[in-house]
């Protein structure tokens, strides 16, 4: 490729990794350290024979320490993650918590400030420099996606415009106005972008854009591809989660292949789900991770529900820190179709490779008698949309067969206009499951 990668902490994301793994340990000693200094933990980890930062002698002692849920974080809402007085807290972020208990998370200003560290490592690796106009197009508020990005872009020296999330009329005026070269979204809302583009009447040719980063949600590289070609830029895909900060915990750097987890901040296993069961050979599993870069809330061994895998071979940029796969699916997001699982994202994969599938999509699961009942609604590409059903017909069948192989479940399947299915003004909501529950 003959490209030059950009470091912004070259012996860091380089260090061999012998070095590597001896910073970890220190680092985790000082983790354990300060978890044992909160409620939940200062009761878990005697229990576990984990009294003092001493017990962890090596890397291996991590194993020692038992997992951290959701429910754990829930259970001891508000305060009982807290690991320094509350005074010494300048900030909190707390996750969606589209069902019961939110759960928290505090920042002292050193917590802030490593945080900070390792998104402007993240969005520096991609390429950006000081030069870079940087929109933030992403909510900001308790969800740590505006912030998170806003503090890493200024450490970088970007100038970073907080237009957060929806009015995107005004994004393009802001685009404009400033020659923005880097926009931060969700996949899902960057694929209307071109289209709001097209309907607001502005050319692509009046923006300077070049780069975007994409996370927050799953997405396929099929969708990377669409996007990067109907905006004409590079995407990144982005990967963190509030438990852990929130973005900046795994990366794409410019060989976009596969997210390096920055493990200076964060240990990193993958295990099997069901059996708990580490997966060391770089199988697909339930990533866990310890936070080793925050002190007001330290949380060790979170389990993340997150499916991925590391891959195995050294990255061409050069750095150290092991690639993450791309994470596709959740383990809570399976669903159970007439006993047979599906991912949302297999549905995604589909949608995306087809040229004639437009940019969004919605899957609605019904009961119908005994039977579940999926139905597949996606918009098509404004240039196959017709009056004339006989088209129209031989293309939804066409998409009902390709989904069918895929998932080996047959899908009924509805075609809409580009631009009608709803759009989330954060993450998508791609599934409604309307069956009844507890049956
Ligand atoms: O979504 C943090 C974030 C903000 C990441 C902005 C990237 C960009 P939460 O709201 O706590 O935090 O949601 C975390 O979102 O466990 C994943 O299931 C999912 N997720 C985040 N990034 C990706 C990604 C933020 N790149 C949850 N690919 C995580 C797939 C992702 N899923």
């Amino acid at each position: 490729m003959g490209e030059t990668f950009q470091y912004w902490r070259r012996e860091i994301e380089t260090m061999p990794r012998a070095e590597l793994l001896a910073l970890q340990l220190e680092k985790l000693k000082m983790a354990v350290g300060w978890a044992l200094r909160t409620p939940f933990y200062a009761e878990r980890l005697p229990r576990a024979g984990i009294n003092s930062a001493d017990d962890i002698k090596t890397l291996a002692d991590l194993r020692r320490i038992p997992f951290t849920t959701k429910q754990d974080l829930r259970g001891a809402f508000p305060y009982g993650f807290l690991g320094v007085p509350r005074e010494d807290v300048v900030r909190l972020h707390a996750s969606s918590g589209t069902t019961g208990t939110p759960t928290t998370i505090y920042f002292n200003r050193a917590d802030l400030s490593r945080w900070s560290g390792y998104v402007a490592r993240s969005i520096y690796g991609t390429g950006c420099t000081k030069n870079d106009v940087f929109q933030n197009m992403i909510t900001y508020g308790l969800f740590t996606g505006g912030l998170g990005f806003h503090a890493g872009g200024e450490e970088v020296g970007m100038l970073v415009i907080p237009s957060g999330a929806g009015n995107t009329a005004r994004q393009f005026r802001f685009m404009q106005d400033f020659g923005t070269t880097v926009v931060h979204a969700t996949p899902s809302f960057l694929l209307h972008v071109e289209s709001i583009m097209r309907a607001e009447g502005v050319s692509r040719e009046s923006l300077r854009l070049r780069k975007a980063f994409a996370g927050a949600e799953p997405y396929s590289e099929d969708t990377r591809r669409r996007i990067e070609k109907l905006l004409n830029i590079d995407v990144y895909n982005s990967y963190g989660l509030s438990e852990m900060n929130g973005p900046g915990v795994a990366f794409e750097c410019q060989a976009k292949d596969g997210l390096h987890l920055w493990e200076d901040g964060y240990i990193g296993e993958i295990i099997n789900p069901d059996t708990l069961d580490p997966l060391d050979g770089g199988e697909s599993g339930e990533l866990v991770l310890t936070c080793l870069c925050r002190e007001a809330t330290p949380i060790l061994r979170y389990r993340t529900r997150d499916l991925s895998g590391f891959y195995t071979e050294p990255c061409s940029c050069g750095r150290t820190h092991r690639r993450l796969r791309r994470i596709t699916a959740r383990t809570d997001d399976m669903l159970i179709i007439n006993g047979v699982n599906l991912f949302p994202s297999q549905i995604e994969e589909v949608i995306m490779s087809m040229r004639e599938a437009g940019n969004n999509y919605l899957i609605v699961v019904e009961k119908e008698g005994m039977l579940d009942r999926l139905t597949v609604k996606t918009e098509i590409q404004a240039e196959f949309f017709t009056d004339d059903t006989r088209p129209l017909n031989a293309l939804k069948e066409k998409i009902r067969k390709t989904l069918q192989a895929s998932i080996t479940i047959n899908p009924r399947v509805e075609l809409h206009e580009s631009g009608s299915l709803p759009v989330s003004e954060g993450k998508a909501r791609r599934v409604q499951d309307l069956r009844p529950k507890d049956v």
